[in-house]
């Protein structure tokens, strides 16, 4: 299958690459990484996602040829990397008709959506699937793609510390460092250029941390209000939950995020053996093992209250 990916790749003249909204740097690092490669392939290739990636990407070198979700663009092949539904990264039967639609992901809820599915959910990055469809195909990984494919994993498997890493997650990791990818240098772009407001509004959400099952659950969440106090937005948030996962004792972290009033983005991280996939799929929402996420309509004492309950398990 990933052979057939690489002959489209190379038998094809345009292309379209789409990802998830509030994409993470696995969605904009895979998808970037093919978008370089068919760029130096000398083919027509654009990037759509349905909202802007967060500043802490926007040292990317190719950030700002990242469109927004048109479902115009006139191309032979779609590629949807990183989704685990086709609403999530924008795209339309209506648009994809008639097209070749390749669907490359990790989530064990992806419903093969595509004409062609690659899911692999022991994939430990969408990254990883990209590099092998590159090598079994003999595409060129240059330094740029090679970064991309390198930022994929190093965000996905948070730095290398999740389940999903193993021996091959090193052996991909060594590839890319001998094709001139610097990990320090990556590392400090991603996780060492954060804005000052948004330590203000983490000393907020911190505040608001509650445990529940003897310490088993972590509870963490941000307002509106807090948004405005501290003039940030969502993408100020990033990585706020692995706080409340980071504490001892604690098996489940969760963070509410007021996106709308009485809307709450959701997302639950877990330690080991905690599967909170299976919860996230009852807040219209899904993911992995150990990190999923979705949304619950309601004020925030009933959004605290349904969470809790669903985490009755840990009792
Ligand atoms: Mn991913």
């Amino acid at each position: 299958m990933k052979k057939k990916v690489s002959e489209i790749i190379k038998n094809s003249s345009s292309f379209l690459i789409v990802t998830h909204k509030n994409p993470d740097g696995d969605a904009i690092g895979s998808s970037l990484a093919l978008y370089n490669v068919l760029k130096s392939l000398k083919k027509t290739v654009y990037v759509e996602i349905p909202t802007k990636p967060a500043y802490i990407y926007d040292f990317l070198d190719d950030y700002n040829n990242i469109e927004l979700t048109s479902n115009f663009k006139d191309v032979e092949v779609v590629i949807a990397l990183d989704s685990a539904d086709m609403q999530r990264c924008g795209l339309t039967k209506d648009y994809t008709n008639g097209k070749t639609l390749i669907n490359i992901d990790h989530h064990k809820t992806n419903p093969l959506y595509g004409n062609i599915n690659i899911v692999e959910p022991q994939a430990a990055a969408v990254g990883c699937i990209v590099w092998e469809i590159l090598k079994e195909g003999n595409l060129p990984i240059d330094k740029r793609t090679a970064e991309y494919i390198y930022l994929s994993i190093l965000t996905d498997t948070g730095s290398f510390r999740y389940s999903s890493t193993g021996a091959k997650t090193f052996m991909i990791a060594a590839d890319l460092l001998a094709k001139g990818v610097k990990p320090w240098y990556i590392a400090s772009k991603v996780y060492e250029r954060e804005k000052p407001e948004t330590y203000k509004l983490l000393s907020l959400v911190l505040d608001t941390l509650e445990f529940f099952y003897d310490g088993k659950l972590a509870l963490e969440y941000v307002t509106i209000d807090m948004f405005k106090k501290t003039d940030t937005t969502a993408d100020n948030t990033e990585g706020f939950v692995n706080y409340a996962r980071g504490i001892r004792g604690v098996e489940v972290g969760v963070l509410l995020r007021e996106d709308e009033p009485n809307v709450f983005k959701i997302s639950i991280r877990s330690k080991g053996n905690v599967d909170v996939s299976e919860v996230a799929t009852k807040f219209e929402g899904g993911g992995h093992k150990n990190a999923a996420g979705g949304t619950i309509r309601a004020p925030l004492n009933e959004a605290k209250k349904k969470i809790i309950e669903a985490f009755d398990f840990l009792r």
